[in-house]
């Protein structure tokens, strides 16, 4: 082994090393298959509160929050209870939905806190948003929107539009932000996620999601990129010296 390359590649295996130290945090019913509905049913809760593991809220009598359990005529190559797997980025059988009259806004959230929030942490938070199969009158409409938080206040989201894709069709969206040092001001506080649904302007819709994933990254401090960037700038200079190519 060329002994000049031995530094470099234990940095390299230190870098590769903390990218690759994911983990996930775990969400209450993430992918919506408690309680198990049989096949073509599903219910929708009108009572804000603790719903399906979520804490549910919108405005009463005007939102609903429920899971169901799709067919083909919902979704296609997804009947039979528990055998035909939605496909991914959604998972499992069944899928959650929020709801309500036109520019309706309702949520569901987290009951309790998923832990403090820890220095040089990428946090990413992905959901499948679903347009079911049938063009049900309601679907295909509004936007869904998938929200961070640090205690009760917004840190980051992503939004998609049901327009934007076909009917029958999934698309992943996905939310992320970093933390830096201790004296981030997002260090310790509670981590909370939340996905929003705001109905169409004009009519009653729903909107259709699935596999809520919540995942850490150590991100390196500054101080290790700093010098991993300096010994590659060094080795670089050396070679450059001595007339080698660099690879
Ligand atoms: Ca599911
Ligand atoms: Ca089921």
């Amino acid at each position: 082994m060329n002994t000049q390359r031995f530094p470099l590649i234990l940095l390299t295996c230190a870098a590769l090393a903390a990218q690759c130290n994911a983990a996930v945090i775990a969400l209450p019913n993430a992918s919506f298959e408690s309680p198990d509905y049989a096949d073509g049913s599903g219910l929708a809760s009108i009572d804000r509160g603790l719903v399906a593991g979520w804490s549910y809220s919108g405005s009463q009598h005007q939102t609903q929050f429920g899971i169901s359990d799709p067919i083909d005529l919902h979704f296609l190559g997804t009947t039979g209870n528990g055998t035909n797997r939605l496909p991914s980025p959604a998972e499992g059988y069944q899928y959650a939905f929020l709801g309500g009259t036109a520019q309706s806004v309702s949520s569901i959230q987290n009951p309790a806190s998923l832990g403090t929030i820890q220095p040089f942490t990428r946090y990413t938070l992905d959901v499948a948003a679903i347009n079911p199969h049938a063009q049900f009158i309601g679907g295909g409409q509004g936007t869904l929107q998938l929200s961070l938080l640090a205690g009760p206040n917004l840190v980051a989201s992503s939004t998609i539009d049901y327009g934007s894709f076909g009917f029958g069709q999934i698309r992943l969206l996905e939310s992320s932000f970093t933390t830096g040092d201790s004296t981030d001001l997002l260090v310790g506080k509670e981590l909370n996620v939340r996905v929003t649904y705001t109905a169409d302007l004009f009519f009653g819709s729903n909107g259709y999601f699935d596999n809520l994933v919540l995942t850490t990254t150590p991100v390196p401090e500054p101080e290790f990129a700093l010098f991993v960037g300096v010994f590659l700038g060094l080795l670089s200079l050396k070679r450059f010296k001595r007339g080698e190519t660099v690879k």
